[in-house]
């Protein structure tokens, strides 16, 4: 029989190796067991009817759906109970969730159900997570943290059972489940040099609502990629730290309907594209926004900020970055 590396091992071993405490462990427990239980609710949803809208609109003015309401109670659950998390900033709750406020030492960014088009149809959405830690050296200086400033930030992409986790400055790593439901098998994720295998992805409709100078871009590269594009950040984003390429989602500026532009972009930055960013940069990669500027250096303003964002293989955000910045 063969027995592969748990993830708990794995992390066990790299709080050791750096000389940290076990809260780190606590708080991913938590995690992993909401993200357990969120799955377990997703691929469940089209028979218990939990696939469908829930009747009200969310912080972003969009329709909420019923998993929304499910994933966000099992982790709001899990993140409390872990004792480890200060507040929870959430794209579904407009203020910030506090949780053990006095001992508390972790500050928590999620996105219980990201890719929402994908939930009536039962396929990959994500359930995306930033951490940052308490400011320990004195009293706690907010909690609108750049991604720079993140620990660790990863991703679950339900229901595939795959699992994804960047430790700053230790990589980024990719997990997967096993029989017993435990994610093991810990595979250090590198975006790949050869542009053999790099994909582009984005949302083709908008793409005359791009800046003239993105257009151009994309026209000039696109011929050499293979195109690629879920509609799901964390399933998009999965592909490109594999196979390398581009996720964007520019800014739209030239929509024909100018009430439909987004100038300041769709993502979120805190717990959408600082996460994304973050995985990246331990893999390799790059990302930045509609300014060129690199997502992890953007310091949020708000909670439920957005951004546009290029993200992927380094040439390529590299190229985009210049243009971008004139
Ligand atoms: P969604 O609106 O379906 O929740 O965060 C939002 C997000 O999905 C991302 O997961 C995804 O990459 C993108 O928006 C999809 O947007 P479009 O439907 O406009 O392409």
């Amino acid at each position: 029989m063969r027995f592969e590396q748990t993830f708990m091992d794995f992390i066990l071993q790299h709080q050791e190796k750096h000389n940290r405490t076990y809260h780190f462990l606590i708080l991913m427990d938590a995690l992993i067991s909401a993200a357990k239980h969120i799955q377990h609710y997703y691929l469940t949803g089209a028979l218990r009817g939990n696939l469908g809208l829930a009747g009200g609109v969310n912080v972003q003015g969009e329709d909420t759906m019923r998993m929304d309401q499910i994933a966000e109670e099992i982790t709001i659950h899990y993140l409390r109970s872990s004792g480890r998390v200060i507040h929870a900033i959430s794209e579904e709750s407009e203020e910030i969730i506090p949780m053990n406020t006095e001992g508390g030492r972790y500050l928590v960014y999620i996105d219980p159900v990201d890719g929402s088009s994908n939930v009536p149809h039962g396929l990959p959405v994500g359930f995306l997570f930033g951490i940052a830690k308490r400011n320990l050296d004195g009293p706690e200086d907010g909690h609108l943290r750049p991604g720079k400033d993140y620990i660790g930030a990863g991703m679950f992409v339900i229901p595939t059972g795959t699992f994804t986790l960047a430790l700053k400055d230790s990589g980024t790593w990719r997990f997967h489940m096993d029989e017993t439901m435990s994610f093991v098998k810990p595979i250090r994720m590198m975006l790949p040099e050869d542009s053999k295998t790099w994909e582009f992805s984005f949302n083709e409709a908008n793409r005359c609502s791009f800046a003239e100078a993105v257009q151009t871009w994309i026209a000039q590269k696109e011929r050499k990629y293979t195109f690629r594009y879920l509609g799901s950040l964390a399933g998009d984003f999965h592909r490109i730290l594999s196979n390398g390429g581009i996720f964007m989602y520019p800014a739209i500026v030239n929509h024909p309907r100018p009430e439909k532009n987004r100038p300041q972009g769709k993502l979120r930055l805190m717990y959408e594209a600082a996460v994304v960013a973050f995985m990246c940069h331990e893999a390799g990669g790059d990302a930045v926004d509609e300014a060129g500027i690199p997502i992890l250096e953007i310091q949020p303003k708000e909670y439920h900020q957005r951004t546009a964002l290029y993200v992927g293989s380094k040439p390529l955000v590299d190229d985009i970055a210049q243009i971008l910045r004139g």
